[in-house]
C-alpha cells in the first residue's frame, strides 16, 4: 500500500499496520425508539456462534441506549487485511445530541432506522436532518457516505397501528438520497441480516475503491 493512499485510507477507516488490519465502523442512526439496539441484539443473537465477543451495551433505567451498543465481528481479508466489522448504535432522544456526534466519529457507514409508525413521521424527518448536520461537523456527505434506510416496525401493522407505507417513507426519506432501503422487523427478525450486508457491502465496496 503506498503511503498517499494510507493517508487516503486513515481518514476513513483505522487500519492497524502491525495486526495487519482494517475496522470497519458502521453505526445504526435514527429517532429514539426506533429499533437500532434491536437491530443489534438480533444480530448478536443470530451469528452468536461467529461473533466471539460480548456485544457492548450500557442503558440508562428507561432500557435506552445511554452511549452507545457496540457489535464486534470479523469478516474475512482485504487485501491482506482481516475485516474487522464495528456495528455501533447512537442513543437516539433529542438531548443526547453531544453523545450522538461523538459516535459519529470515524464512521465509514450508515444503517438509517427509520420507525414505520404513523406517529413517528416526524421525528423521523428530524433524525435524518440531524444525522446529515452532524455528518457535516465531519466534512462528511451524507450523498457520499454509505448508506441504507431501514423503515422499521412493519409486523405492527399487524396490530392495527396506523404505519406509513413504503411509497410515503420513500418519498419522506429518500427521495434525494435515493439509497437501497428496507422494510423490516427487528423484533421478528425480518430484514435485519439483509439491511446489515447491503451497509456492509457498500462499505467494503468503498474502502476498497479508496485503497486503489
Ligand atoms: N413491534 C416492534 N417493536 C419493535 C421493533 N423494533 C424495536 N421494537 C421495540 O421498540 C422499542 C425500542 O426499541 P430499541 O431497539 O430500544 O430502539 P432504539 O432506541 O432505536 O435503540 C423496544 O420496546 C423494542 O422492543 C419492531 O420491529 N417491531
Ligand atoms: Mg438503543
Amino acid at each position: 500500500m503506498s503511503g498517499s493512499s494510507l493517508a487516503r485510507y486513515f481518514d476513513v477507516a483505522f487500519v492497524n499496520l502491525k495486526k495487519k488490519e482494517v475496522q470497519v465502523k458502521v453505526v445504526y442512526y435514527g429517532p429514539g425508539r426506533g429499533g437500532k439496539t434491536t437491530n443489534l441484539e438480533y444480530i448478536y443473537n443470530t451469528f452468536r456462534s461467529r461473533i466471539k465477543t460480548e456485544m457492548v451495551t450500557i442503558k440508562t433505567h428507561g432500557d435506552r441506549t445511554l452511549f452507545f451498543d457496540f457489535l464486534p465481528f470479523d469478516l474475512g481479508t482485504i487485501q491482506g487485511y482481516h475485516i474487522k466489522i464495528q456495528l455501533y448504535t447512537v442513543p437516539g432522544q433529542v438531548k443526547y445530541n453531544a453523545t450522538r456526534r461523538l459516535v459519529l466519529r470515524g464512521v465509514d457507514g450508515i444503517v438509517f432506522v427509520a420507525d414505520s409508525m404513523v406517529m413517528r413521521r416526524e421525528s423521523n424527518g428530524h433524525s435524518l436532518k440531524n444525522l446529515q448536520e452532524n455528518l457535516g461537523t465531519y466534512k462528511k456527505d451524507i450523498f457520499k457516505i454509505p448508506l441504507v434506510l431501514q423503515y422499521n416496525k412493519i409486523d405492527l401493522g399487524e396490530q392495527g397501528i396506523p404505519l406509513l407505507s413504503f411509497e410515503q417513507l420513500q418519498k419522506d426519506l429518500n427521495a434525494q438520497l435515493k439509497v437501497p432501503s428496507f422494510q423490516a422487523s427487528a423484533l421478528m427478525g425480518s430484514n435485519v441480516t439483509e439491511t446489515m450486508r447491503k451497509i456492509i457491502s457498500m462499505t467494503v465496496a468503498s474502502l476498497r475503491a479508496e485503497l486503489k
